[in-house]
């Protein structure tokens, strides 16, 4: 059975529309996956308190098969093959690519390495807001109504500059 999954991708170092693009197509590549939509691309200024230039950021929504520990070891191949070096980097510093799950279907998971919905996301404009752009309709298990989540959260800046688009997979 295949589950409605959305991924936020972030990136703040390097060509980061390229390596966005570049990410949604290799999640595309994914065994058992299909990449339904993709928002708009956002430029927003860095969360988390360290200085730092501003990130891109999208969400992509999948249907897949691929149970969550699976698509999460998939993603953070995916990062490593786009310049990420964990080794090298600080918490909620700069990197050239992020990949969260943030939702998979209804579920929430609590497991090392994995919690489900992503902890952080109903903080953050930067994944609110795309995500509405894709499903205004979703609920947050635990947190509630994906618009009332968005309703509450403090202003904060962020600038849509590209274009999403549904993809079709040839
Ligand atoms: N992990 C646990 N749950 C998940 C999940 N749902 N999805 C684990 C993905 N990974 C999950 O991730 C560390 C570990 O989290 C992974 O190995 C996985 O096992 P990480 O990406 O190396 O950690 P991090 O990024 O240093 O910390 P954290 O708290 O995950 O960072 P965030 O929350 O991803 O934030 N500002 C703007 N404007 N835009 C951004 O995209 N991103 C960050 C990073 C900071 N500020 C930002 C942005
Ligand atoms: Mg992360």
């Amino acid at each position: 059975m295949s589950e409605r999954v959305f991924i936020g991708l972030g990136g703040n170092q390097g060509d980061s529309a390229a390596i966005l693009r570049s990410a949604a197509e290799a999640i595309a590549e994914l065994p058992r996956t299909r990449l339904v939509a993709v928002s708009g691309s956002y430029r927003t200024p860095a969360w988390g308190g360290v200085e730092q230039p501003d990130y891109l950021n999208a969400v992509l929504e999948l249907d897949t098969a691929l149970p969550p520990g699976v698509l999460l070891h998939e993603l953070l191949d995916i990062e490593r093959r786009h310049g990420r070096d964990r080794q090298a980097e600080a918490r909620w510093g700069p990197r050239t690519l992020d990949c969260d799950i943030l939702l998979y279907g209804q579920r929430r998971i609590d497991a090392e390495g994995l919690q489900v919905p992503h902890p952080r996301m109903a903080e953050r404009a930067f994944v609110l807001v795309p995500l509405a752009e894709l499903a205004p309709d979703l609920t947050v298990p635990g947190q509630g109504a994906l618009m009332a989540l968005l309703a509450a959260l403090p202003q904060q800046p962020i600038e849509r500059i590209a274009e999403g688009g549904a993809h079709v997979r040839q």
